[in-house]
């Protein structure tokens, strides 16, 4: 039996019988918690060579050391650390608590198509596909329009876990090419701040259960990846957009008042409202209607402005959200004025013609939440099989 048991590759599943007695700990190491007398042992399932060391898999990334491309190649083997494990233990957490929370606040959950006839958020990043009989269609870019619709058609308040797709074009760390949304669209009655003050209890309560019921997960993340708790606060800090240009301004940094925040200056004023506030998740508000997309309601006092919202985590953003506009006529200025092709939008933009309510929502990326919570360096390390410009397999 010891001749065919040495034969046995690693990783190999094999079934027991034998006799359990504590171990003597003078022979054993700390960590043994049994000793078994093997007395008959079969093979259940024998594992070919591996391609990858799961020890080193294990570490750290170290070069030469089964690099992230070869763990990816071989991810079933890759998942099997405890970092990993945990990581897809945190994400499953993450969603549970998403769906229960909004559950609990009068949400409903839908199910919007992802083959849609034209791109839901503009811009290039569409993947294009033939459609039966000919027809052009789109992988949905967000759920946008359709929940929109669902709001139309008066549900009130609603939810979406669901695949999206952005035909991203180059590799960044945080950008994939398929991605989990969490998003939310609601009816609101003054301002686009009640869809804060719903970030704002979704996600400390959040926090608060992931530190207090994931400790194991998050210490086989942090022995691998090694990481410091966020810092958050039990009111989510808001800052206007404004707010934000004037302290990188103060900073030094030049910053365009009327312009987007590249990954730099996020980055730069994650760090200035840390050190000012204490906190790593902030909510930036009012940002300039130029940078935000065709459906962002603008502000009653000054249109130059929008009533929208970004959220970030150590600096990097995980959350888009905004009040969209209700009026059909000036969603169809604002559509066209960004080059969309109205008629590929027509049906959605018809949906606010019968008597549609003001309301907002946001959109969260799962595998953002996640890295960022987990103070990880790269989207890849929470997708569990990530689809990237250079990856469909596995
Ligand atoms: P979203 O798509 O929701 O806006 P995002 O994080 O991609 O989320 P953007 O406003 O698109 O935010 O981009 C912010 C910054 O991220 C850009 O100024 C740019 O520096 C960088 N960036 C965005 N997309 C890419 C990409 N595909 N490749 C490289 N950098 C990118
Ligand atoms: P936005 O385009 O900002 O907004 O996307 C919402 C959130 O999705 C995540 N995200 C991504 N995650 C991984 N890979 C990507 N390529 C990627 N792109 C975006 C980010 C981002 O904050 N319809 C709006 C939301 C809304 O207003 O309701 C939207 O899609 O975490």
């Amino acid at each position: 039996m010891v001749k065919y048991a040495s034969k046995l590759s690693r990783e190999s599943i094999i079934d027991i019988e034998g006799i359990v007695s504590k171990p003597d700990m003078a022979i054993a190491g700390a960590s043994q918690q049994v000793d078994v007398q093997v007395r008959k042992l079969y093979c259940i399932s024998r594992a070919a060579v591996l391609p990858i060391e799961i020890e080193n898999a294990a570490r750290s990334e170290k070069p030469n050391e089964d690099g992230q491309n070869t763990r990816l190649n071989n991810r079933v083997l890759d998942l099997r650390t405890a970092a990993n494990l945990g990581i897809f233990r945190i994400q499953s957490q993450v969603g549970t608590i998403f769906r229960q929370f909004l559950l609990s606040e009068g949400f409903v959950e839908i199910h919007t198509p992802k083959l849609i006839a034209g791109s839901s958020e503009g811009g290039a990043s569409v993947f294009k596909l033939d459609y039966v009989k000919g027809q052009p269609a789109c992988l949905a870019q967000s759920p946008q329009l359709h929940k929109q619709m669902s709001i139309c058609a008066d549900f009130g308040r609603v939810f979406e876990v669901g695949s999206v797709f952005r035909a991203e074009n180059s590799d960044t760390h945080r950008h994939l090419c398929e991605f989990t949304g969490l998003d939310i669209e609601m009816e609101i009655e003054w301002s686009y701040c009640e869809v804060m003050d719903i970030v704002n209890s979704l996600f400390v309560n959040m926090f608060d259960y992931l530190n207090k019921n994931c400790e194991k997960e998050l210490e086989a993340v942090r022995r691998q990846y090694p990481f410091e708790p966020l810092k958050y606060l039990p009111e989510t800090l808001r800052l206007t957009f404004a707010e934000g240009v004037q302290m990188l301004k103060d900073a030094g940094v030049e910053v365009d008042p009327m312009g987007d925040l590249d990954t730099k200056k996020e980055r730069k004023l994650g760090q200035i409202v840390l050190e000012k506030y204490g906190t790593e998740f902030y909510i930036l508000h009012r940002y300039p209607l130029a940078v935000r997309p065709f459906y962002t309601m603008p502000c009653d006092d000054n249109p130059e402005y929008s009533n929208s919202f970004d959220v970030f985590i150590r600096g990097e953003e995980i959350i888009s959200g905004a009040q969209r506009i209700h009026v059909p006529e000036l969603l169809v200025e604002r559509a066209s004025a960004r080059g969309i092709e109205v008629e590929t939008i027509s049906t959605y933009i018809d949906s606010f013609r019968y008597g549609a309510p003001p309301h907002g929502g946001f959109g969260v990326g799962l595998e953002r939440v996640v890295m960022l919570f987990c103070g990880l360096n790269n989207i890849h390390k929470t997708s569990l099989f990530p689809r990237d410009p250079d990856r469909l397999a596995p």
